[in-house]
């Protein structure tokens, strides 16, 4: 397979092109006279469009062969429209409610049709900035985090089903090697593409680039990231891929997707809501937020604890026919099995941490920002909330090894405030 009939769709193309997909056009009804497209997408990398006919509608997303936030001169691969399609299937097998349907998949074009999430469906992170409470973001979230990444590591499977996903995924190379670039090298060097609120904080980004324990730590999470098969993780999980209503929590947008280590995706929800909350002061008026910031924190508490314990139960009911990590016949006491289960967990804290702090830094002095905080028009107030933020991931980066629960880590984050 190739891409050599690839060219970029426009809402006339489109059009076209679903005329020429029976089960597409079915779906919609009618026919094209009939159907009504918008582009949409906000992303920074691709092209998404809603169609609506008279007996239905989806969402289009077409890649483009390069950086869309950045234009041509940065290519990149149109397979990790391959990639993303793959993982939305497998973590919509194990967490179907979490995830929206692929309807159809084409290597050649770079494009996948999936289900169109309706409004009232937003994007979590506009939802965070507007001050809504969602009630069940915890439990949905914890819930989609345990059993995609639970059901794709080694506790739960055989090396052999491992080891063919490891190499199905391992081409998403040029989408990994954005991360390393992007997240785990650029906010630690001088870089064209950094950027930071200026001059606010020109002398907090110099610092991060004198800081030799800062290096040394992000150095070994790098060489996680890069080394670590833990789990089929979805490699992009910010609170601008969740998409939210009351009463539903949607993943999208897994075009990152790997086998990587689990922190990576528990650490970008949870990093991503922190960031959420330092930039609530800047939205607040006369400390109107003062609940919701409460709400958020609760959020970060209740998703990692909820996260751990459903990853257990998990883990227990698959004793009797493990993976191969911790065959049965060796961890057949409850004290190992209760010892293995704690150390697995407290690494995980630490990956989370870790990871979830280099998240906050590279959305404050790297290349792409967040809206969250970017949407701060008073340069003096957004300065504020990014160094709050920044501070607390630095300290989360260096010294999450102390930290043995995530209630120490908020008591600390309040104290910082
Ligand atoms: P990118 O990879 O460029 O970030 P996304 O997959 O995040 O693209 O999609 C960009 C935007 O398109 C999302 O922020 C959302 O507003 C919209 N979108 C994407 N997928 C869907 C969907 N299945 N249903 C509704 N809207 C969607
Ligand atoms: C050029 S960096 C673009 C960023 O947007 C994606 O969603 C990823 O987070 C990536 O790091
Ligand atoms: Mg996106
Ligand atoms: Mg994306
Ligand atoms: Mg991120």
């Amino acid at each position: 397979l190739n891409h050599n009939k690839y060219f970029p769709l426009d809402e006339i193309s489109l059009l076209s092109y679903i005329e020429s997909v029976p089960k597409l056009a079915e779906r919609l009804g009618g026919n094209k006279s009939h159907w009504k497209l918008r582009e949409v997408g906000d992303g920074n990398l691709n092209y998404v469009f809603i169609v609506i006919g008279p007996a239905g509608s989806f969402v289009v997303k077409q890649a483009l062969p390069y950086v869309r936030c950045v234009g041509e001169s940065w290519p990149l691969s149109l397979d990790r429209s391959y990639y993303e399609a793959n993982a939305l299937k497998e973590h919509g097998l194990l967490s179907p409610e979490h995830v929206p349907e692929v309807y159809h998949f084409d290597y050649q074009m770079a494009l996948t049709v999936m289900h169109y999430l309706e409004p009232p469906h937003i994007i979590l992170r506009k939802g965070l900035l507007a001050g809504t409470v969602y009630p069940l973001l915890a439990e949905h979230m914890s819930d989609y985090m345990a059993k995609t990444l639970f059901n794709t590591s080694l506790v739960a499977i055989p090396t052999t089903i491992h080891k063919s996903r490891v190499a199905k995924f391992s081409g998403n190379v040029s989408l990994c090697r954005l991360t390393e670039q992007v997240i785990f090298s650029e906010p630690y060097m001088v870089a064209p593409n950094n950027h930071w609120t200026s001059p606010h904080l020109d002398e907090d980004a110099k610092a991060i680039r004198l800081d030799d324990q800062l290096k040394l730590e992000i150095a070994g999470l790098k060489a996680k990231f890069c080394e670590s098969s833990q789990a089929l993780i979805h490699g992009d999980l910010h609170t601008g891929s969740i998409m939210v209503t009351a009463t539903s929590t949607q993943v999208i947008d897994p075009e990152f997707a790997f086998c990587g280590p689990m922190g990576f995706d528990v650490g970008a929800f949870l990093g991503n809501l922190l960031l959420a909350f330092f930039s609530q002061d800047g939205h607040a008026s006369e400390n109107d937020r003062e609940d919701y910031k409460r709400w958020i924190l609760q959020t970060v508490a209740d998703s990692w604890n909820l996260f751990q314990k459903k990853f257990l139960a998990l883990w227990e009911t698959t004793w009797k026919d493990p993976g191969d990590a911790y065959p049965a016949t060796i961890y057949n006491t409850a004290n190992v099995r209760e010892l293995v289960q704690k150390r697995y967990i407290s690494q995980l804290f630490e990956d989370t941490l870790g990871f979830g702090a280099a998240k906050m830094i590279r959305r404050i002095v790297g290349i792409a920002h967040v809206e969250d905080l970017e949407s701060i028009t008073d340069k003096d107030v957004r300065a504020v909330c990014e160094r709050r933020a920044l501070n607390v991931a630095k300290l989360l980066l260096k010294e999450r090894r102390n930290f043995s629960s995530i209630e120490q880590v908020l008591s600390t984050i309040q104290s910082i405030k």
